[in-house]
């Protein structure tokens, strides 16, 4: 492997279970292109790139990395890098083009051949079912506003676990439900780019209807399916002690994180919002509480940040902290707390980051490599944190990366990157980072190297966590 970081001697080092799953996450839309390729069907994020102003510099997600052409040189990459894991997403138009009826076997073709290499390189695969690009005749009925949305959902679901389920054990059905309903259809930056908060809060509460009936279908088929659903949570913190803001603090987190959490772990929304909410709050059927609260396998955490809130609602910037190239506030130690806390409330399963990561701008050097010391200290004091939390009792079973190559950002086009492989937009040639051979030492030394300091610290989180027992 060209670029070798290699770790330095050291007598200490922070080290994990031996069974800890290593992975990286990308999403289709992403990173495949070929967006009409073998039959696929157009998908709202097709669309909503199509449209003027959407997207940064005028980007389109049609041919992103390429993926769907260099999946085998892709899964090459990976097993260079020593991925014990990879998280990918599969495209709902390329194997329904309508979004429900026949199935489009050359989109199915594949995954499969995606699934038969990860295996062959001693990659496990976690599929997850919904990353966003929802089939845009299914937006044509109105999108995730209309409920028989869900039902076509766990037909679809159906499908794929018949083909794969019997190679794939992990699945994922939505990728944070919030961003979906908060940016498509509230603030209208994503596709579909809706803005209507009472249809958010409608489309917020289908999308969990249709993730307990995938978990359905998904189980049925398969018995051992270990199925989770992946939330985007962001915590808050006041910007002050003054009550308004810790009020400020409370209440966007029972929006963005509780209005989520608490129907899957307690059949319930938090009945204080519900009651803010008003006429806004969303249509419930009887049964639509159990379907979305059975028992999981795990959950997914997709961490990035914490939120700092002024009373006024606005998120503040900290004077002295890091921030990445997306404005967000390099927070490890939120996600040590974020993890504590979760688990205190809510009777948890175990749990997988299943995305965490960082866009900084990088550039390559002459010698055509990509030094990028920012993405790798946020790698290791995210997992150092990950690594404590453990020790304070939290079940954590995996990390997955965000992302494992550059790809095409949202309504950020290709203007950030996160991955920790380069790709050359131009030409397509990934270069793996700097941060990319250090995760790779990681997941062949099970950790890595640190300092005494550290060490005391870690000890100290397992010494408060006998003592409480
Ligand atoms: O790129 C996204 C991903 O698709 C979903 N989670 C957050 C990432 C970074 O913004």
């Amino acid at each position: 492997m060209p670029n070798n970081v290699s770790f330095p001697n050291s007598q200490y080092s922070v080290t994990f279970p031996r069974n800890f799953v290593w992975g990286a996450a990308t999403a289709a839309y992403q990173i495949e292109g070929a967006w009409l390729a073998d039959g696929k069907g157009e998908s709202i994020w097709d669309r909503f790139s199509h449209m003027d102003g959407t997207i940064a510099n005028g980007d389109t997600g049609d041919v992103a990395c390429d993926h769907y052409n260099r999946m085998e040189s892709d899964v090459a990459l990976m097993k260079e890098l020593g991925l014990k894991a990879y998280r990918f997403s599969i495209s709902w138009p390329r194997i329904f083009p309508e979004g429900f009826g026949s199935v489009n076997l050359a989109g199915l073709d594949f995954y499969n051949r995606l699934v038969d290499k990860l295996l062959e390189a001693n990659i496990q695969p976690f599929v997850t079912l919904y990353h966003w690009d929802l089939p845009q005749k299914l937006q044509e009925i109105g999108g995730w506003t209309n409920r028989e949305v869900t039902s076509h959902f766990a037909d679809y679901a159906a499908v794929i676990t018949k083909h794969l389920g019997d190679r794939v054990s992990n699945w994922i059905t939505i990728n944070e439900p919030w961003v979906v309903a908060n940016y498509g259809y509230k603030s209208g930056e994503m596709a579909p780019g809706i803005k209507d908060e009472k249809l958010s809060l409608q489309v917020a509460h289908h999308l969990l209807v249709a993730h307990g009936k995938a978990t359905q279908a998904l189980r049925s088929d398969n018995s051992s399916a270990q199925v989770g659903i992946s939330h985007f949570l962001r915590p808050t913190a006041p910007a002050s002690r003054d009550p308004r803001d810790v009020e400020a603090a409370r209440s966007t987190w029972s929006r963005d994180g509780r209005w989520f959490l608490d129907p899957i772990f307690k059949a319930y929304y938090p009945p204080d919002i519900w009651n803010e909410y008003g006429t806004r709050a969303p249509r419930v059927k009887p049964r639509d509480m159990s379907l979305i609260s059975q028992n999981l396998d795990f959950l997914g955490v997709n961490y990035y940040t914490r939120n700092v809130m002024s009373r006024e609602g606005q998120v503040l910037k900290v004077p002295g902290s890091k921030y990445t190239e997306m404005g967000w506030e390099v927070t490890p130690d939120a996600l040590q707390k974020l993890l504590l806390d979760i688990s205190k409330e809510y009777k948890l399963p175990p749990i997988y980051i299943t995305e965490n990561g960082a866009a900084f701008e990088d550039q390559l050097t002459e010698a055509g490599e990509c030094e990028d010391e920012d993405r790798l200290s946020y790698i290791r004091d995210h997992l150092l944190h990950t690594r404590i939390a453990m020790e304070q009792g939290v079940d954590v079973r995996g990390y997955f990366l965000w992302s494992l190559m550059d790809n095409f950002e949202w309504a950020y086009g290709f203007s950030k990157r996160f991955g920790i492989v380069h790709v050359d937009f131009k030409t397509q040639k990934r270069t793996i980072k700097k941060s990319g051979h250090w995760y790779s030492n990681v997941i062949r030394n099970f950790g890595f190297p640190t300092e005494k300091q550290v060490m005391d610290k870690i000890a100290m989180a397992g010494s408060d966590r006998t003592e409480r027992k």
